[in-house]
């Protein structure tokens, strides 16, 4: 429970204790009258700092940074996301072991022994050390087994659901594909694990959605560093689909925190479009205020329910267009003896039916026009289809 809060405006943070002598002074005082027992900062301290203060107020002091980690670390239900956590859990540790003593007692469990001459402060450094080895290691597996998966879905239009925690990318996900083993919750950072479906959009498109762990203000590089494995999802994608809560006050912030997270991820030339979702929290006047708003700022807005009939309908609309687009559907002649071409589709484009032609194979498929242009190199004639609506 928050007995109390405290704030203070400065130029920049006081180097050894945050904040100013003064407020220090102040907040021992106020844990006191309240009976505090925990401090908590919203922003992430330096090991020095963080120390300082446990030492001024006699507390257990959090930054923004581990109460992150805290809360990863109880949504994390899969082994890979336990690694990941458990990876930026340590790494955030190591600088900070003199003071987390206490809370170390409950990882430590038992690995190793002391050894010669030391202290019991350089064993821990050093098992800690191992254990941050071995969890990149593990990572690196995963990240080859993921990179492995995605090669294998290439052919198909690939679209991945980013943004602010709790702005409804499981929700959409779930009506999109009617897939029912997507988690969804009212809290934070429900997702862990990227899930991927096959969403049906209309008009003769499909594409695999992708739904990714949620972002917030000032997420620890720690665990940016060590969810870059399921994060590598986003940058490997034919559209990325920014998902706002258009019903949050704050939604412009949290879009720029999204969009610097992307951009730190090396995301910034995937395709992007904003999808204004939970649009039924808003009444008429303010559902056109927003409406008038972001086709100045984002004219190539979606604007969706994940949670009202017919809702999610624009979203697939768009889809629909965005694939014929991107992927406008070919008819491709590929002369005889050309396994391999026909294998190369299969792999790169989207083959929707192959039929012979005399000694010609004739191939129907979704394909960008880097792929067009690699068949006619190789000698096969390709011809633009009708797509039906
Ligand atoms: N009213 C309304 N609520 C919605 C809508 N979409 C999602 N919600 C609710 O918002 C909450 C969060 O939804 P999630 O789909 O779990 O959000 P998320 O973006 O996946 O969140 P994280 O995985 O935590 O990052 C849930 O309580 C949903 O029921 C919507 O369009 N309208
Ligand atoms: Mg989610």
């Amino acid at each position: 429970m928050v007995v109390g809060e405290v704030v203070q405006r400065l130029e920049r943070p006081h180097p050894a204790t945050y904040l100013g002598t003064g407020k220090i002074d102040e907040l021992r005082a106020r844990i006191e009258e309240l009976q505090a027992s925990v401090v908590i900062f919203d922003d992430e301290l330096t090991p020095a700092q963080g120390k300082n203060i446990e030492v001024a107020t006699g507390r257990r002091v959090i930054d923004r940074a581990e109460l992150i980690l805290d809360i990863f670390a109880t949504r994390a239900r899969t082994s890979e996301a336990k690694l990941q956590v458990e990876l930026a859990q340590l790494e955030y540790m190591l600088p900070r072991l003199t003071r987390m003593w206490a809370h170390l007692e409950r990882v430590r469990g038992g690995i190793g022994m002391r050894g010669p001459g030391e202290t019991q402060l350089e064993t821990d450094r050093r098992m800690i050390g191992h254990r941050i080895k071995l969890l990149r290691e593990r990572l690196e597996d995963v990240e080859r087994t993921r990179s492995v998966q995605r090669q294998a879905r290439q052919g198909a239009f690939r679209v991945a659901l980013v943004g602010y925690t709790n702005a409804g990318k499981s929700s959409i996900l779930k009506g999109m594909t009617g897939a029912s083993d997507v988690v969804v919750e009212d809290r934070l950072f429900a997702t862990l694990d990227p899930l991927t479906r096959d969403a049906d959009v209309g008009g003769g498109a499909r594409v695999l959605m992708t739904d990714t762990v949620g972002f917030i203000r000032k997420l620890p590089h720690h665990l940016v560093a060590s969810f870059r494995a399921t994060l590598e999802e986003v940058t490997e994608t034919d559209l990325l689909l920014h998902v706002i809560d258009a019903s949050h006050p704050a939604w412009e912030d949290q879009r720029a925190v999204v969009e610097d997270v992307l951009a730190d991820l090396g995301a910034s030339r995937t395709p992007i479009r904003h999808v204004f979702n939970k649009m039924d929290q808003l009444d008429g006047p303010n559902a056109s205020a927003l409406r008038d708003r972001v086709s100045n700022l984002l004219p190539d807005s979606i604007f969706a329910s994940a949670v009202t009939d017919c809702g999610l309908d624009s979203l697939r609309r768009e889809l629909a267009a965005a694939v014929r687009v991107m992927r406008p559907l070919s008819i491709v002649h590929l002369p005889a003896d050309s396994g391999k071409l026909l294998a190369d589709l299969y792999r790169e484009a989207e083959v929707l039916n192959v039929g012979t032609e005399g000694s010609a194979v004739v191939v129907r498929a979704r394909m960008d026009d880097a792929m067009a242009g690699r068949l006619r190199r190789a000698g096969a004639t390709v011809s633009a289809g009708v797509d039906r609506d």
